[in-house]
């Protein structure tokens, strides 16, 4: 029996802004069964607001599912149903063999920032513990990786150390690679809004290469040129030293390294600095003169910073900044990372990458490593000192032939990875790819053996976090299609599978949830992002708590900011300069693809849209991929609007209609990234897209290829 309908409270589970859903059954006599969603005023994170996904996410829930597992020994072969069974054993017995034929580096799993946190433990606990196999990644190493190391490296430890009550203490907010307005939409209506409220109370500048919705409502937007950010941010801080605008207190008392970046700063002129980005003097000093006469300067960023071959430094550029004007820890300041997906912040907490433990654990540290395998009950050792592959590396280990098995789950590489004509023949090579999936025909279960049918969100209990480290409870409220079930449930069935029965005797439904997230937070006790004190039970009766909430912390009592003492979580408790010269783009434009593509998202749609494609009212609003071209790019070659473009790479070609718009900066294009090849008119943007990732991060530059364009026929 499911659970029965009545109203529920769940966090969104689309964006990282991670707004509160109340969520009503369908009417008994509804056609179909469509629940409900509307803004939960009692959320604290978003106080009953939502934008259309939210609020159109009950019509995506019931329609297109995956039922029952599927199989094919041949991907020539069209995938037929099986029993759960024969699903299970077909995957233990894909295990037991690529262990014994190819050990531990011939496995790896491909999870997701929509995974709950519950999902995300219960993979470390099985790849990383029981299994010896640190090859677990997640997409958030296409998303968020870049802020997880650019926040380590600078502040000692991952974890955004704002919230989002900063919007609307801020007194300049400086927004840099996110386009807010469309990718966050509701912490963009609380900006607009008090704005609206308290005009000139807060400058708002955006650096973005196109004019988006964003940019258009700024005091001084910046244009830069694409992959320049890091430039920006030195020519920025070469003003505040000239401007007398550094907090020497702070900056003695708790950082290390100004003088080196003191140094490079001094070498990169607003003049120079302007050059390389492409962007007027005068703007320049403008936005350094409102950052120095700020009291409260907040800055948030997304994609535009972290997709880059420099992100982790461009993040710790972004840090730099804060430092040098004691900017951090106090109401209204700070750097903040707008966390893309729902619980992307969670998997972090979980050791959901490849060089993560759970607990904001590394795999590089003894101790950590000892400490889980203490908590897991393992022999010491028994955790692989070696990281794991990024997911790039997994795409390269299949090239090489030497993956026996990639379990994917919750994402859809075959449209999000970057060059997707390589990836799909790596792909082909590995001779057992698992596909966890709510969804049938999805464009990485063309390229999948055995497909296991996903209970997704509305449908499986757990948690989730957003980005200002606010943990809600997402309660299954719906019954799953079929015999769909929670990612957590199939790994836990797969843990006793494979032998470890007491390790992952977990019951299927809340009541195991509620056990795996015990098991969970007792392991952060000390961490930073401590959380003993949650449980499913606390967050049912007293509502979404923000972490650090260690044991005996009362309702409401989390942290809202960190480093509120300015201690900062490395050993000295000092945070630290980072003097990373700037690069630039890892594939500039040059004679043969004189223009840089940059890829990203549109307001109504989600990522591979196997969601909101469903919704009537989005696929009316946003029908078909837009290239984004600037008129005199447009005249060069030869294009006209609505007409059709062939755009090609050094990776491939293909075709997408124009829009001529002078808010992209000349000598930039925009797609976006959300039209696979499953869907009526696809555009596959990715296929466009280099492999080059930060040395740091190991995240891909998925916001920039060189390219050229030619009109085409369709
Ligand atoms: N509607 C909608 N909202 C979403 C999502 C979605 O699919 N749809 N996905 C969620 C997820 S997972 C994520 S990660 C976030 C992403 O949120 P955002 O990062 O805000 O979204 P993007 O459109 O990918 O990119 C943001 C901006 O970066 C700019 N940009 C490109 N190159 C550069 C550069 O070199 N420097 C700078 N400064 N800017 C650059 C682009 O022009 C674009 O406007 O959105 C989340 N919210
Ligand atoms: N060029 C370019 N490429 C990009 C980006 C970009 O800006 N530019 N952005 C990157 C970023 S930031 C991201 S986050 C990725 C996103 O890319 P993906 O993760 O590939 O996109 P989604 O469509 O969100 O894929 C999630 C999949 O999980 C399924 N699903 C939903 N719920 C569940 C569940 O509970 N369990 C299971 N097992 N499955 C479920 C959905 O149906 C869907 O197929 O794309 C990346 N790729
Ligand atoms: S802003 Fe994000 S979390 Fe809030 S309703 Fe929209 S998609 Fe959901
Ligand atoms: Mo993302």
């Amino acid at each position: 029996m499911g659970p029965a309908p009545t109203a529920a409270r769940a966090q969104c589970p689309y964006c990282g802004v991670g707004c509160g859903l109340e969520l009503r059954p369908p009417a008994a006599s509804a056609a179909e069964p469509v629940w409900v969603a509307r803004g939960d005023r009692h959320h604290p994170s978003s106080l009953g607001q939502v934008c259309v996904k939210g609020a159109t996410v009950g019509a995506t829930l019931h329609g297109g599912r995956l039922t029952t597992p599927l199989w094919r020994a041949d991907r020539r072969e069209p995938l037929r149903p099986v029993s759960w069974d024969e699903a299970m054993e077909r995957l233990v017995d894909g295990i037991r063999s690529t262990l014994a034929s190819r050990g531990s580096d011939g496995l790896a799993m491909y999870g997701s920032g929509q995974f709950l946190s519950e999902d995300y433990y219960l993979a470390q606990k099985l790849f990383k513990g029981f299994l010896g196999c640190n090859h677990f990644d997640a997409n958030s190493r296409l998303c968020m990786s870049a802020a997880v190391s650019g926040y380590s490296h600078s502040l000692g430890a991952d974890g955004p150390p704002c919230c989002y009550d900063d919007l609307d203490l801020a007194d300049v907010v400086v927004l840099i690679g996110t386009n807010t307005a469309e990718c966050h939409p509701v912490l963009w209506q609380r900006l607009l809004k008090r704005r609206r409220r308290d005009p000139g109370a807060c400058r708002l500048i955006v650096i973005d290469p196109r004019r988006t919705a964003t940019a258009a409502a700024a005091d001084l937007h910046l244009a830069l040129q694409p992959g320049t950010d890091l430039a920006l941010l030195l020519g920025l801080g070469h003003q505040l030293l000239r401007h007398g605008a550094v907090d020497r207190a702070f900056v003695a008392a708790h950082t290390h390294g100004a003088e080196a970046w003191t140094a490079l700063a001094e070498e990169w002129s607003v003049a120079r600095s302007a050059a390389v980005c492409g962007v007027a003097e005068a703007d320049l000093l403008a936005a350094a003169a409102a950052w120095a006469q700020g009291q409260r300067v907040l800055s948030a960023w997304s994609m535009g910073v972290n997709q880059s071959s420099e992100g982790s430094a461009t993040v710790s550029g972004i840090i730099n900044l804060h430092l040098l004007t004691g900017q951090i820890g106090r109401p209204g300041a700070g750097p903040f990372s707008l966390t893309g997906q729902p619980n992307a912040m969670g998997g972090r907490e979980a050791g959901g990458l490849a060089q993560l433990l759970p607990g904001y654990r590394a795999i590089a540290e003894p101790q950590h490593r000892a400490e889980l395998e203490a908590h897991w009950g393992l022999a010491p050792g028994a955790i692989d000192p070696k990281p794991g592959r990024s997911v790039w590396e997994q795409v390269l280990a299949m090239e090489r032939g030497e993956l026996g098995l990639w379990w994917v789950a919750a994402t859809n590489p075959l449209v999000s990875l970057p060059w997707l004509d390589r990836v799909r023949q790596a792909v082909e090579r590995c001779p057992l790819v698992v596909l966890s999936e709510a969804y049938a025909g999805t464009e990485t279960e063309a390229v999948a053996h055995l497909v296991l049918p996903a209970a997704q969100w509305s449908e499986k209990t757990g948690v989730m976090t957003n980005s200002e480290r606010r943990v809600t409870l997402c309660p299954a409220f719906r019954t799953p299609p079929g015999e769909a079930r929670a990612d957590w449930a199939i790994l836990a069935d797969l843990g006793r599978r494979l032998g470890f029965t007491d390790a992952f005797a977990y019951s299927e439904g809340p009541a195991g949830a509620a056990a795996i997230h015990a098991e969970f937070v007792a392991i952060t006790a000390g961490r930073p992002c401590d959380m003993t004190g949650l449980s499913h039970g606390l967050l049912a009766a007293h509502g979404p708590q923000q972490w650090p909430f260690p044991a005996g912390t009362a309702p409401g009592g989390g942290s809202a900011r960190l480093y509120t003492d300015h201690r900062f979580a490395t050993p000295d408790g000092r945070a630290r300069f980072w003097a990373d010269a700037p690069g630039g783009a890892a594939e500039p434009p040059c004679d043969d693809y004189p223009l840089v593509l940059t890829v990203g998202r549109y307001l109504g749609h989600w990522h591979t849209m196997t969601r909101t494609g469903r919704v009537e009212r989005l696929r009316h609003e946003h029908p078909e991929a837009l290239l984004e071209v600037h008129p005199g790019d447009a005249i060069a070659a030869g294009l006209c609007d609505g007409g059709w473009a062939q755009v090609c790479s050094r990776r491939a070609t293909i075709t997408a209609r124009v829009l001529i718009t002078d808010g992209i900066r000349p000598g930039t294009v925009f797609l976006p990234m959300h039209w696979g090849a499953s869907q009526p008119n696809p555009c596959e943007a990715n296929r466009l897209m280099h492999d080059l990732c930060c040395p740091r991060s190991r995240q891909p530059e998925l916001k920039g290829a060189a390219v050229r364009l030619a009109p085409t026929l369709r």
